[in-house]
C-alpha cells in the first residue's frame, strides 16, 4: 500500500478506511523503514498490536493519526518535562530557525547552555554538546579510556547507554525487549573490554575489580536504573561505586541521558549526592530537539580535541535551534516552584497505581523518582535486571492496551518510564488514574 493510499484524505474528515489509519500507515511504514519505525521500542513488539502513528502534541496530550487523544506518560521517552508545544520553546525554536538552523560555527547559545548544565549538574566543570544520548555515552568511555590510558569498562546489566558498539552488552531499554542480550554486528573483540554486573551488586563490583581494577577505565551507571522499568539505587550502592573507582584510579560516569533534571534537577548526582567524574545528559537537555551532552571534571575533559588529543565531533553538535529549545526549557524548569510541582505530580500518580493495585489484589511494584515512576507486576521488590526480566510482562502487554483504549498513553514495554510533565493537571491524573482502575480489573 502506497503511503498516499496509507493516509487518503487525512487532510479532511476520516474516511471510512478498511483499516484504522495507524494500522494502513504502519503497512506503508514497513515498505520503506525497517519495521516501520526509527528506533525499535517503538514498534509495539513488546505489548503486540499496532503502533499508534502521532499526528499531533500539546502539553499533556498527543492524538492519533485516527484522531484518537491520549495522555501522554511518554513525553517522547523523557524530554518534554514541560509539555508538548510549550508556547516558549515554541517560540525559541521559531525564532532560532528565523535566524538560520546551522552553522558549523561557535554561538553564544552553546555557552549559554553548557553555563546553565555547569550551574545546575554536579561535577560539569567542562561540557561538550552533541547529537544524542548514544553520542555522549560513546565519547565519555572514549575520553575515560584516553585519560586513563586504560581499555575496561563496566556497565550494569538491564541498563542502557544507547547503541554504541561497546556498549550493546547485556543492555536494557530496547533491547531487554526484543530480547537481544548481545547484538549481531557487534564483534567480539568489541566488547571484550566490557564487563558487566548485576546493578545494585556492590559486592559483584568490588570482586570484577579486585580481579582487573588497574585495568578498569571507567564503571558507567545510570544512577537511577531507568532501562530495566525504574530500579532505585539501594543505599549504599552509589556511594560504594564512588569509593571503589577512586581506589583503583577508574573513572565513575553517571549516565544521565534519562535522569538527568528528572530525578532531580541536578540529576541523579543532586539526588544521592554523589559527584562522578563524568556525565551524560541529553532529552530534556534539548528540550524535545537532538541535544546531548558529555560533561565532567575539568582535568579530564581537558583531554577532548582540540583543548586535548582525544577526537570527537559533529556537524550539528550544539545546534543553534536545538540549545535554543534546550536553554528555553531549563530556563522554566528552574522557576522556582516548576520542578517540585512536577514530582508531586510523579508522586500522586505512582501512588494511585499502587493503590488501585493494592485494592484490586494485583501484585505490583512501584517506584517514584523525582518527575519520573515506573512499575512492574511483581510480588516482591525489583532490584535488578534478572529480578525485572521475571515480572509479569505478558500482564504488562495487556495492562498497556486496556489503558491505550482507555485514552492513556504508557511506555509501550515494561523495561521503560512513566514520565510527567508540568503540564499533566490534576484532572488528567483523576482520569489516567480512573482508567488504571477499570485496566487492573480487565488485565487480569
Ligand atoms: P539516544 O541515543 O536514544 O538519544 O540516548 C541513548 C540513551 C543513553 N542513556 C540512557 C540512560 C538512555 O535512556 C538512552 C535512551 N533511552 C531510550 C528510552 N529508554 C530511548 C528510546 C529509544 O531508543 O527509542
Amino acid at each position: 500500500m502506497s503511503i498516499a493510499d496509507a493516509t487518503m484524505g487525512l487532510s479532511q474528515e476520516p474516511a471510512a478506511l478498511p483499516l484504522t489509519r495507524s494500522e494502513a500507515a504502519f503497512a506503508a511504514a514497513r515498505q520503506v523503514l525497517p519495521g516501520g519505525v526509527n528506533s525499535p521500542v517503538r514498534a509495539f513488539r513488546a505489548v503486540g498490536g499496532t503502533p499508534v502513528f502521532i499526528d499531533r502534541a500539546a502539553g499533556p496530550r498527543v492524538w492519533d493519526i485516527d484522531g484518537n487523544e491520549y495522555i501522554d506518560y511518554v513525553l517522547s521517552w523523557g524530554p518534554m518535562i514541560l509539555g508538548h508545544a510549550h508556547p516558549a520553546v515554541v517560540e525559541a525554536i521559531t525564532r532560532a530557525a528565523e535566524r538560520g538552523s546551522s552553522y558549523g560555527a561557535p554561538t553564544l547559545a552553546e555557552t549559554e547552555l553548557a553555563e546553565v548544565v555547569a550551574e545546575l549538574v554536579p561535577s560539569a566543570e567542562l561540557v561538550r554538546l552533541v547529537s544524542s544520548g548514544t553520542e555522549a555515552t560513546m565519547s565519555a568511555l572514549r575520553l575515560a579510556r584516553a585519560a586513563t590510558g586504560r581499555t575496561k569498562i563496566l556497565k550494569f546489566a538491564g541498563c542502557y547507554h544507547g547503541h554504541a558498539d561497546l556498549l550493546l552488552v547485556q543492555a536494557g531499554s530496547g533491547v531487554a525487549t526484543l530480547g537481544l542480550p548481545d547484538s549481531p554486528g557487534v564483534p567480539v573483540g568489541v566488547t571484550a573490554d566490557t564487563l558487566v554486573a548485576p546493578f545494585n551488586d556492590l559486592a559483584a563490583v568490588e570482586a570484577l575489580v579486585a580481579e582487573v581494577g588497574d585495568q578498569v577505565a571507567a564503571v558507567i551507571v545510570e544512577p537511577v536504573a531507568a532501562n530495566m522499568g525504574v530500579v532505585e539505587p539501594v543505599p549504599g550502592f552509589l556511594e560504594g561505586l564512588r569509593r571503589v573507582t577512586s581506589e583503583h584510579g577508574a573513572l565513575l560516569i553517571f549516565d544521565e541521558v534519562l535522569t538527568g533534571f528528572r530525578v532531580a534537577l541536578g540529576g541523579g548526582a543532586a539526588r544521592y549526592g554523589v559527584t562522578p567524574d563524568l556525565v551524560t545528559l541529553g532529552k530534556v537537555l534539548g528540550g524535545g530537539l537532538p541535544l546531548a551532552a558529555y560533561a565532567g571534571r575539568r582535568d579530564v575533559m581537558e583531554t577532548v580535541a582540540p583543548a586535548g588529543p582525544m577526537y570527537q565531533g559533529g556537524t550539528l553538535s550544539g545546534n543553534p535551534v536545538a540549545t535554543a529549545a534546550g536553554i528555553a526549557t531549563l530556563r522554566l524548569l528552574r522557576e522556582p516552584g516548576v520542578f517540585p510541582a512536577i514530582e508531586a505530580k510523579a508522586g500522586r500518580l505512582v501512588a494511585g497505581i499502587a493503590e488501585a493495585a493494592a485494592g484490586a489484589g494485583v501484585p505490583l511494584q512501584s517506584t517514584h523518582a523525582g518527575t519520573l515512576g515506573g512499575f512492574f507486576f511483581a510480588e516482591r521488590p525489583v532490584r535488578n535486571y534478572v529480578d525485572a526480566k521475571t515480572s509479569d510482562t505478558a500482564r504488562y502487554g495487556r495492562f498497556f492496551h486496556a489503558l491505550l483504549r482507555r485514552g492513556v498513553y504508557v511506555a509501550p514495554s515494561q523495561f521503560e518510564t512513566l514520565f510527567l510533565s508540568a503540564a499533566h493537571g490534576d484532572d488528567d491524573l483523576d482520569s489516567t488514574l480512573e482508567a488504571v482502575r477499570a485496566a487492573l480489573a480487565e488485565a487480569t
